[in-house]
C-alpha cells in the first residue's frame, strides 16, 4: 500500500465512537486547498491592533464552562472582567401561583370565546409566577492590573487564538517587549494569566479586585488577594450565592507582596497569575456550598503545577474537543485584516474565511461556556459584566436556549450538551410543582424562561410568558441528542423527563370546541400578538409541532427501552388528535388555528417554522406543499430581524436548500449593527444565541440529517465554490468529511458508529462516482431509491468513501509533517498509523491497530517523538513516557484484542512547536 493511501485509510477510519471521536483527515493547508486560497494556520484567530480600552464588546472571551473572563488587553490598566456561572441574583424560590388551577377553566373559556384581552387580564392575576420576573445572572467583578507608565506602547497586537483557547497581548514599551497570555483551564479549574518580557526583571504591576456586588477585599497571604462577596437581591428575593475569588502571583525574579487587598509585583522576569473562584451554589435548592474551600483547593492544586504543565493540560483538554472539526471555505486577502475591520467591511468584500472563523468561534464559545457539570450557556454564555443584564442573561426557552445547542451535536461537541439535560432534570422538579399548582396536572411544565433557580411559572406578563411548551421543547432535545449518539443509557437516564413532559399535556390538552382538535389553552405563538396587544390563544401551530415531536419522542424512546406500552398507546391517541399544519390565505404556513394575519408583519419570531427547523415536519420531499409555504412565510416575514432571528433564518433557508439565501442571511448577520468588534452577536445588545445559531446554520448548509438520510452539501452557496470540512456529525451516528471544488463535490468520507442501513443524498451520485469501504477495501452493494440517493449497509467503525473518478485521496498531512518510517507490526498484528492536527500549538495523532486472525494479547504500542514532546492525553489506554519514548498499554481490552478486532489510540502532545510527528511506531506482543 502506498504511503498516501495507507495514511488516508487510517485517517479515515481512526475516529472512535462518541466522545472519543478524532477528526477525519484533511487539515487545512494541504496541497489541494481551494484554488487560490491556501489556508493560513493563523486564520483561526481574532486579531486586533489596539487594546479594548473601556469597551466590553472589544474585549475577548475566555472560559472553561464554569469560569469566564473578558480580557481587555490594555497596556496601562489591564482588566479581566470575571464570571462564575452559578453567581445569580436571589436564591431558591418557589415560583408557582396558587390561584392558577382554580382560574384555568375561566381562562380557557375566555380564550375559546375570543375574549383575549379578558383572558390575558385573568392570566396576569392568576397565572403569573411569584415573583413576576425571574432572577439575573450577575458578574463577579474585575481583576485589574495597574501597569507603570513606561512610555507609549508600539507594535501592539491582541489575539484570541481559537486553536489554543488563549487570549494574548504583545507590545513594546520602554524598549521592552511585554507579552501576556490568558486561558481558562477546565482540567485545573483556574484562569491563568502569564506575563513575560524580553528583558529580565522588567515586570512590575499592582493587582486589585473590584466589584459592583457586596464584597470585601483581603490579602489572605503574602502573594494572594481575595474578593469575598454575595450575589444581589432582586424581585424581593435576597441574594444568597456567596463567592470567593482569589488571585495569586507566582513570580520568577523580583518580589511580590500582598496587603490590604493589593498585590504588588516588582521587577519580576515572568509572572503566573492564578485566578480561582468558588461559589456556594450547589443546585437550585441549595446554596450552602463551601465556596471558600473550593476557591482555595483549586488554587492550591494549580499552584503545585508549573505554568507549562497548566498550559499543556489546558491545550490537551480543549483541543480534544475543538480539533474534531476542521473547515476551510477558501481564503482571500481580506483575511489579512484585523477582525473588526473585516466585520465593518464584510458587505463590500469577498471574505469566505470569515464564515469559517465565525463557524469555529461558535464552537469555541460553546466549549468555553458549557461543559459537563456546569450550568448551560445562558443568553450571554457565561460572559456578563452587569448586575442587571438585558433579559437577566437567563435562559429564554422559546428560541434562545434551544438555539444555543443546535450546534452541539452537528459540530461534534456532544459532551457540551450535557448541562442542558441536567437542567431539564431540575425542571422536572420545579415544573412538577407548577403543573400541580397552576394546572392541577401531573408531569411537569416550564414556560418561556428559566433561571438558576429553575423557575417554571409564567413570567413577565401574559403576552410573552403564557406559553406552555417550553419544557416540552427542551424534552425533545433528549430524543434528538440520542439520535446522534445512540447512547441507550443516556436515553434511559432521561426517559422520566420525556415521559413527565408528555404526561403534563395528556392531562391538560383540551378539545377545541370549533374544530375538535386537542389544543393547548392558554398559550401563544411566542411573543407575537395575533390581534393588537393580544397573543394568548389556543393551539398555536408551534405548540402542535412541538407536541408532535414530544409525543413521537416519548413513544420511540419507550419502544427502544421497552417501557410503558399502555402509556404509549395514550400518547399516540393524543398525537392523532393534534391540529395538522395548514397553508393560509397568503400561501404561508398558518401560525394559529385561525388564518389570522399578524399585526406586526416583520416580527422577529417565526415560531411556526419550528416544523422546518429544528424539527423535520416540513421537508422538501416529504411535505412539498408545506415546504413551499414555509418559503412563502419567510418571504412575507422578511429577512430583517434581531441577531438570533437572522441566525434562525440561516438555518431555515438551509433547510429550504437555498444556499444563496442562507448565505445572504449569514451576511446580514455580519454587520456592525449585528456583530460587535469581538464577534459577539448583537440582538442588540449582545446575545450569544446568534453566534451559536450561525454556526448551526453553516453546518446545516453543509450537512443535513433530519430526514433519515445524510444529505451532503444541501445548500452550498456560490460564495464558497471550493472548500472542505471534516468531523461534522449526522443523526444515526455518522461522522462526515467532504471536499468540493467548482461548487461540486469531489469526495466524501462517512464513518459509521454503528451497524445499519445508510441513505445518502448527494448531487455527486447523479454523475460518475466511486464508492468503497475504506476499512476493509470492499465495495458495498447499493440500491438507488432516487437518482441522487444511494443506500447501503454500513458496519460500525467502517469508513466509506465516495468520490468523482480520478479524485486522488485527500492527503492528510502537509509534506513538512511526514510521519516517518512505516510502523512495524508484532505477532498476529497489523498496524498502520497517521498523524493529523494542528502543528503550531500542539499535536494530535492517532493510530489504529487491527488484530489479524489471532487475538493479540499482552501488547503495548510505543512511539518515539523526535522533539521529545510531552504527551498529555491519551484515548483508550494508559501511557507512560520515558525520555522521547511513549508507551501505551491497552487498558480498553484488558490486554487482549480479539481476532479481527481493532482499536484506536489518539493522543495530544503539547509543548512549544514546531513539532515533528511521532516516528518508529512499534506494536509488541507478549
Ligand atoms: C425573547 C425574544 C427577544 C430576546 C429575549 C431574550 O423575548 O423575543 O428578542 O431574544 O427573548
Amino acid at each position: 500500500m502506498s504511503r498516501v493511501s495507507r495514511r488516508h485509510l487510517l485517517s479515515a477510519g481512526a475516529a472512535g465512537a462518541g466522545a472519543t471521536l478524532l477528526p477525519l483527515g484533511w487539515p487545512t493547508g494541504s496541497a489541494s486547498a481551494p484554488a487560490g486560497a491556501a489556508a493560513v494556520a493563523d486564520d483561526l484567530r481574532l486579531r486586533y491592533d489596539r487594546p479594548a480600552g473601556t469597551e466590553w464588546l472589544r474585549a475577548l472571551p475566555i472560559g472553561n464552562g464554569r469560569l469566564g473572563a473578558m480580557v481587555f488587553g490594555n497596556t496601562d490598566t489591564e482588566r479581566l472582567q470575571l464570571n462564575e456561572d452559578t453567581v445569580w441574583a436571589g436564591g431558591p424560590y418557589d415560583s408557582s401561583n396558587s390561584r392558577g388551577a382554580a382560574s384555568l377553566a375561566d381562562i380557557r373559556r375566555l380564550v375559546f370565546a375570543d375574549q383575549w384581552s379578558q383572558a390575558q387580564n385573568l392570566i396576569n392575576q392568576a397565572m403569573l409566577g411569584k415573583p413576576v420576573g425571574q432572577l439575573a445572572y450577575q458578574t463577579v467583578g474585575n481583576l485589574k492590573l495597574t501597569l507603570p507608565a513606561t512610555g507609549a506602547a508600539s507594535q501592539y497586537s491582541r489575539v484570541l487564538d481559537l486553536t489554543t483557547a488563549t487570549a494574548s497581548v504583545s507590545y513594546v514599551s520602554g524598549g521592552v517587549r511585554f507579552q501576556r497570555e490568558v486561558f481558562a483551564s477546565a482540567p485545573d479549574q483556574v484562569i491563568v494569566v502569564r506575563l513575560t518580557a524580553d528583558r529580565a526583571n522588567a515586570i512590575t504591576f499592582t493587582a486589585t479586585f473590584d466589584s459592583p456586588q457586596r464584597t470585601t477585599v483581603s490579602s489572605p497571604d503574602g502573594t494572594t488577594i481575595g474578593l469575598d462577596g454575595i450575589s444581589g437581591s432582586m424581585e424581593g428575593i435576597t441574594g444568597s450565592v456567596r463567592f470567593l475569588a482569589l488571585a495569586q502571583a507566582v513570580t520568577t525574579g523580583g518580589s511580590v507582596t500582598s496587603s490590604g487587598g493589593t498585590l504588588r509585583v516588582s521587577g519580576a522576569t515572568s509572572v503566573t497569575l492564578l485566578i480561582s473562584i468558588g461559589s456556594s451554589y450547589v443546585d437550585f435548592r441549595t446554596v450552602n456550598g463551601d465556596y471558600q474551600g473550593i476557591a482555595r483547593t483549586r488554587l492550591a492544586a494549580a499552584r503545585a503545577l508549573p505554568h507549562d504543565q497548566l498550559r499543556s493540560r489546558h491545550l490537551a483538554d480543549y483541543q480534544a474537543l475543538f480539533n474534531r472539526v476542521s473547515i476551510d471555505l477558501g481564503r482571500t486577502a481580506a483575511a489579512d485584516q484585523t477582525t473588526d475591520v473585516r466585520i465593518a467591511r464584510h458587505a463590500e468584500q469577498n471574505d469566505p474565511q470569515f464564515a469559517a472563523l465565525l463557524f469555529q468561534f461558535g464552537r469555541y464559545l460553546l466549549i468555553s461556556s458549557s461543559r459537563p457539570g456546569t450550568q448551560p450557556a445562558n443568553l450571554q454564555g457565561i460572559w456578563n459584566d452587569s448586575m442587571a443584564p438585558q433579559w437577566d442573561s437567563k435562559y429564554t426557552i422559546n428560541a434562545n436556549l434551544p438555539m444555543n445547542y443546535w450546534l452541539a451535536d452537528t459540530t461534534n461537541l456532544s459532551e457540551c450538551f450535557l448541562p442542558v439535560f441536567d437542567m431539564i432534570k431540575d425542571l422536572t422538579v420545579t415544573g412538577a410543582r407548577t403543573a400541580q399548582v397552576q394546572y392541577g396536572a401531573g408531569g411537569w411544565v416550564t414556560h418561556h424562561n428559566t433561571d438558576a433557580w429553575r423557575g417554571s411559572s409564567v413570567v413577565d406578563g401574559a403576552v410573552w410568558g403564557m406559553w406552555q411548551t417550553g419544557g416540552a421543547w427542551l424534552a425533545t432535545l433528549i430524543w434528538d441528542h440520542y439520535r446522534f449518539t445512540g447512547d441507550v443509557e443516556f436515553l434511559r437516564a432521561n426517559y422520566a423527563a420525556l415521559k413527565g413532559a408528555a404526561q403534563f399535556f395528556l392531562d391538560t390538552l383540551v378539545a377545541d370546541p370549533a374544530r375538535g382538535y386537542l389544543v393547548t389553552n392558554p398559550s401563544n405563538s411566542p411573543e407575537l400578538p395575533h390581534h393588537t396587544d393580544v397573543s394568548v390563544c389556543a393551539g398555536p401551530t408551534m405548540d402542535n409541532q412541538i407536541l408532535r415531536d414530544l409525543f413521537d419522542a416519548v413513544t420511540r424512546a419507550g419502544e427502544v427501552l421497552d417501557l410503558d406500552a399502555p402509556f404509549r398507546t395514550r400518547v399516540r391517541a393524543a398525537r392523532d388528535r393534534l391540529a395538522p399544519m395548514r397553508v393560509g390565505s397568503r400561501g404561508n404556513i398558518q401560525e394559529w388555528l385561525a388564518d389570522w394575519i399578524e399585526p406586526e408583519r416583520n416580527h422577529r419570531h417565526v415560531s411556526h417554522l419550528y416544523g422546518l427547523h429544528p424539527s423535520n415536519q416540513i421537508t422538501r420531499r416529504g411535505t412539498p406543499q408545506l415546504h413551499e409555504a414555509a418559503r412563502r412565510t419567510l418571504e412575507l416575514r422578511g429577512d430583517d430581524g434581531t441577531g438570533w432571528s437572522l441566525a434562525w433564518k440561516i438555518n431555515y433557508w438551509a433547510r429550504l436548500e437555498d444556499g444563496t439565501r442562507a448565505h445572504k442571511l449569514y451576511r446580514d448577520l455580519v454587520r456592525t449593527d449585528r456583530m460587535a468588534p469581538n464577534m459577539f452577536d448583537l440582538h442588540p445588545p449582545f446575545q450569544i444565541d446568534g453566534n451559536f445559531g450561525a454556526t448551526s446554520g453553516i453546518a446545516e448548509m453543509l450537512l443535513q440529517s433530519h430526514h433519515d438520510e445524510l444529505h451532503l452539501l444541501p445548500a452550498l452557496p456560490s460564495a464558497w465554490p471550493a472548500g472542505r470540512v471534516s468531523g461534522l456529525r449526522g443523526r444515526g451516528g455518522y461522522t462526515v468529511a467532504m471536499a468540493w471544488t467548482g461548487g461540486r463535490a469531489d469526495e466524501f468520507l462517512i464513518r459509521a458508529d454503528r451497524d445499519g442501513t445508510l441513505k445518502v443524498r448527494a448531487a455527486l451520485f447523479t454523475t460518475a462516482h466511486t464508492l468503497g469501504d475504506l476499512t476493509d477495501g470492499s465495495t458495498p452493494g447499493t440500491t438507488r431509491p432516487e437518482t441522487d440517493v444511494v443506500q447501503f449497509t454500513v458496519r460500525a467503525g467502517h469508513t466509506y468513501r465516495a468520490a468523482r473518478p480520478g479524485t486522488s485521496p485527500s492527503p492528510s498531512v502537509p509534506a513538512s509533517s511526514d510521519p516517518g518510517p512505516s510502523p512495524s507490526s508484532g505477532t498476529g498484528a497489523t498496524a498502520v498509523y497517521t498523524v493529523t492536527g494542528s502543528w503550531s500549538g500542539g499535536l494530535q495523532a492517532e493510530v489504529r491497530v487491527t488484530a489479524g486472525a489471532a487475538p493479540i494479547t499482552g501488547w503495548t504500542v510505543s512511539w518515539t517523538f523526535p522533539n521529545g514532546q510531552v504527551v498529555n492525553q491519551v484515548w483508550n489506554g494508559s501511557h507512560t513516557q520515558s525520555g522521547t519514548r511513549v508507551t501505551v498499554s491497552n487498558a480498553a481490552y484488558n490486554g487482549a484484542l480479539p481476532a479481527g478486532g481493532s482499536t484506536t489510540f489518539g493522543f495530544l502532545a503539547g509543548g512549544n512547536g514546531p513539532h515533528d510527528p511521532p516516528a518508529d511506531l512499534t506494536v509488541s506482543t507478549r
